[in-house]
């Protein structure tokens, strides 16, 4: 542990570290770009860093880490660059999944799977599968996941529920809650996003209503268990009201 991770960790209260934190990986390409290399580079440095925060965030006591890996605008990109991306979760699998199961991580998907190449669902539901019993950490990833589609899905159910008389009691913000991706999971604490983008690009729009937001220039590729330290160090000196006085 360098000296300055080791002075951060003892600045931060263990007893009132974020429940759920939630991640934009912006950056990559940015990253890349800045070294001269292909925009694949700064992806598959990307997942260097997931492998490294996943493993940080879940010695931390972190329960629910959810990162954006994909989101429905991102099929507008190039082919070659959308086919090097849908091969980072297999990737990342093949060589995590022994690991997140002796960690006790449970993954979890947020997101529309329908569009997803047939290989890639595959390898989501052996990890969904192989640690699905798992108790400790919930490694979330939002993959081909946007916002508005994921509530206008939810109120497109409810309405096909309520046609076929099944709709569970009044629609409140419990019944809706209950149809979105994230349901059962709690609403995150703390929303970080690396690269200096001020923006929520369609992400748990609804879920971020009372979340604090931090943002660093820091690339995805660069972004470390220091600045994940700083983050939650920012948060904790922070008041949180949800609305109160
Ligand atoms: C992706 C690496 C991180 C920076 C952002 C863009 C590139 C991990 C995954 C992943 C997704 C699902 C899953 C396991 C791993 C991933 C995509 C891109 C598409 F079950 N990193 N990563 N997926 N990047």
């Amino acid at each position: 542990m360098s000296t300055s991770e080791s002075e951060w960790r003892q600045k931060i209260d263990p007893d009132r570290i974020p429940g759920h934190v939630a991640m934009i990986m912006d950056g990559n390409g940015r990253w890349a770009k800045e070294r001269g290399l292909p925009r694949s580079a700064g992806h598959r440095q990307g997942v260097e860093t997931v492998r490294q925060i996943v493993r940080f965030s879940s010695e931390l006591g972190i329960k629910v880490l959810t990162l954006f890996a994909f989101s429905t605008e991102n099929w507008r990109r190039p082919a070659w660059e959308i086919n090097f991306l849908m091969s980072l979760p297999e990737q990342y699998l093949h060589s995590e999944l022994p690991e997140l199961v002796k960690k006790n991580v449970r993954v979890k998907l947020i997101g529309d799977p329908a569009r997803l190449p047939e290989p890639v669902r595959r390898a989501i539901d052996k990890g969904l599968r192989d640690t699905g019993g798992n108790t400790g950490m919930t490694l979330n990833f939002a993959l081909n996941y946007g916002s508005r589609m994921e509530i206008v899905q939810a109120a497109q159910a409810m309405v096909e529920a309520d046609r076929q008389g099944k709709l569970r009691g009044p629609v409140n913000e419990a019944l809706f809650t209950s149809y979105l991706y994230t349901a059962g999971l709690p609403d995150p604490d703390l929303l970080i996003r690396t690269s200096g983008e001020y923006r929520l690009s369609n992400f748990l729009l609804w879920q971020l209503a009372y979340t604090e937001l931090w943002f660093t220039d820091v690339y995805w590729p660069d972004f470390n268990p220091v600045h994940l330290l700083q983050a939650v160090y920012d948060f904790q000196q922070r008041e949180r009201r949800f609305g109160k006085v």
